[in-house]
């Protein structure tokens, strides 16, 4: 058992003064410092400078890591030539992905103060390293696959790469299901995979709404999709609507992502089916996709997304864009909003004990170095300064150990 204490401590989506934490692999208290001295006198005491924060660890909700290998083979600007990259080089990328190209891409997020995130997994390749990492993973099992034909062959294999993960789950590896999107998946799988969701609650994760491209081939069965479904599918229409495809998710709690190009019916069908949106800003600027209405989003989380569409999976470098990019809200406000998407608000999405400093929570903690000159000690301010003035977290704790 050991206290933690700093100037501030960011607890229920607020900065706290003169406050500290006992801990061990979890938190048991957080009170005064003064109470906290008082009530356990012989414990050690670990004492962070008067400029720094204690966060809970952040919370990075969508990444591939199986798209590590990727630098620039992609291509990015325009989300269809991507698309069509990702279709001519997506072999020779996994093929390229080793353990200590992911571990690198795990080691970026944990500098930026992230314990926790959500791996996409397409094909099960980052598993083992995913189940090694000292961070928590919430492993999304993938599936993917518009052609009926394909149907069976596709369940089965997602099948056997779920059981696989459940086999090794344990509360730093948990598994999950990610819905490919409503483009590529077809009506049968996603059925039968939230079926399974459903019965054993599981998190569900989708890609929604992405490109202008994806909203044109659902409503219409046109636009630059067309070409590619014919070319690589032999289809003409699409496998579903945009509003069969919410309505399967009506009584999950959903983590969609991106729904750059989702108009208000669209996110408050979301809310109101206390669903989530994981903003990827980086990704959607360089993929073209549009930006996020997260003035219509009621629970916003933030993702990095892969390397397959970033340049690094630094939640700093995500904060930052996001911070830069929603310009029609004041810095101040944006940002505290910002830290509560990778804190606060991917908790109550998640419901895993991480994302707030509370007892019984698990003991991940991100600590943080303001500059010593700060005035401002308003929340607004030291949630922006955090953003724009850290490069990378001072420590990193993950179940009450320094990591
Ligand atoms: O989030 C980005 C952009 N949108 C969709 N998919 C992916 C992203 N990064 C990687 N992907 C993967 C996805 O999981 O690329 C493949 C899927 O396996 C595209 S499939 C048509
Ligand atoms: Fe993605």
């Amino acid at each position: 058992m050991k206290i933690i204490s700093a100037k501030y401590i960011f607890k229920d989506g607020e900065y706290i003064n003169n406050s500290a934490i006992v801990f061990d692999d979890s938190i048991i208290e957080v009170d005064t410092l003064d109470n906290i001295k008082m009530k356990y006198p012989n414990i050690e005491h670990i004492e962070y400078s008067k400029n720094s924060i204690i966060y809970p660890g952040f919370i990075n909700l969508h990444t591939h890591l199986e798209f590590s290998a990727n630098r620039a083979k992609l291509k990015l600007g325009n989300f269809i030539e991507w698309l069509y990259s990702v279709f001519e080089y997506r072999d020779e990328l996994v093929a390229k992905l080793d353990e200590q190209t992911i571990d690198s891409a795990i080691e970026q997020m944990k500098s930026s103060g992230v314990t926790t995130f959500g791996a996409i997994s397409s094909f099960g390749a980052d598993m083992r390293a995913c189940r090694e990492s000292k961070l928590r993973v919430i492993y999304f099992n993938e599936v993917i696959g518009s052609s009926a034909a394909m149907v069976d062959a596709l369940f089965q294999d997602f099948k056997l790469r779920l059981d696989e993960s459940k086999s090794i789950s344990d509360d730093r590896f948990y598994p999950a299901i990610a819905i490919h999107s409503p483009y590529s998946v077809h009506p049968f799988l996603l059925r039968e995979v939230l079926n399974i969701a459903k019965k054993e609650a599981m998190l569900v994760t989708a890609h929604f709404l992405e490109s202008k491209e994806e909203r044109e081939w659902l409503e219409g069965a046109s636009g630059a999709f067309k070409e590619l479904f014919k070319k690589f599918f032999n289809v003409d229409t699409p496998v579903t609507s945009i509003d069969e495809f919410l309505d399967a998710f009506k009584d999950i709690k959903t983590l969609f992502t991106h729904c750059t190009q989702a108009d208000k019916k669209e996110l408050d069908i979301i809310n109101q089916n206390r669903g989530s949106v994981i903003h990827c800003p980086r990704s959607n600027r360089l993929l073209n996709c549009g930006v996020l209405d997260i003035s219509n989003v009621n629970s916003l989380l933030l993702g990095t997304d892969g390397l397959s569409s970033n340049y690094s999976l630094s939640i700093l470098d995500e904060l930052k864009s996001a911070l830069f990019m929603h310009t029609k809200y004041p810095p101040k406000e944006l940002a505290l909003n910002l830290i509560k998407s990778v804190t606060i608000n991917a908790a109550n999405a998640t419901n895993l004990n991480v994302g707030n400093i509370k007892q019984g929570a698990f003991a991940d903690f991100a600590i943080f170095e303001l500059p010593d000159d700060l005035s401002d000690e308003s929340s607004g301010s030291l949630a922006l300064n955090t953003i724009i003035e850290c490069r990378s977290a001072k420590e990193v704790y993950i179940a009450g150990e320094k990591i």
